[in-house]
């Protein structure tokens, strides 16, 4: 799987599935989830309603990822997934590079092959950028899928990319 990085707004891109930063609710929010949800249209929310009335009555815990259909995106197919909320005292990575393998996991088995991911709890989640970066690549780069070959990290605003392109150089 190849993993490329680029600048620009993840509803735009043209990619069979795109990962939404969305939280335990599956109901909207900002963020990456509100631009979602607004350019997708309420084809989406619609399917995130039906989920909380069937499988996640409780909400999608955090770290899990749930596909629904895309609505008037470019894409096929929206893969919701919460982040974690950065924590300076508790160390909660492993939830942060779950949101990755389980979106993933779920692209893969959909049968997409190419697959945008935002960087999952650095906005509203305040998860330090760099530190955000690593996670991703750590869990992208260990992965073999069977049939995703291209997973895209797209980053918001030319800075997010820079750090993102040094973090990948080491
Ligand atoms: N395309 C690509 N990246 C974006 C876009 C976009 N259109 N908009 C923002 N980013 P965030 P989180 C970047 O806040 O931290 C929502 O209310 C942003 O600069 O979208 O996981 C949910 O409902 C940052 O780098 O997600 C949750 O309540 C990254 O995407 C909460 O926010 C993630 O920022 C989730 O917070």
């Amino acid at each position: 799987m190849e993993i490329t990085l680029v600048e620009g707004d993840i509803t735009t891109q043209r990619v069979d599935a795109i990962v939404n930063a969305a939280n335990s609710s599956l109901l909207g929010g900002g963020g990456v989830d509100g631009a979602i949800h607004r350019r997708g249209g309420p084809a989406i929310l619609e399917e995130c309603r039906a989920l909380r009335a069937s499988r996640y009555g409780k909400g999608l815990p955090t770290g899990q990822a749930v596909a629904t259909t895309a609505g008037k995106l470019p894409a096929r197919w929206v893969i919701h997934t919460v982040g974690p909320v950065w924590s300076a005292t508790e160390d909660r990575s492993a939830l942060l590079r779950d949101c990755y393998a389980n979106s993933l996991r779920v692209a893969d088995e959909l049968g997409a092959a190419t697959v945008a991911f935002p960087l999952v709890s650095a906005g509203i989640y305040g998860w330090p950028v760099e530190d955000a970066v690593r996670q991703a690549l750590g869990v992208l780069g260990a992965a073999t899928p069977a049939r995703v070959t291209e997973a895209r990290l797209v980053l918001f605003g030319a800075e997010t990319l820079r750090v993102a392109e040094r973090v990948r150089a080491g």
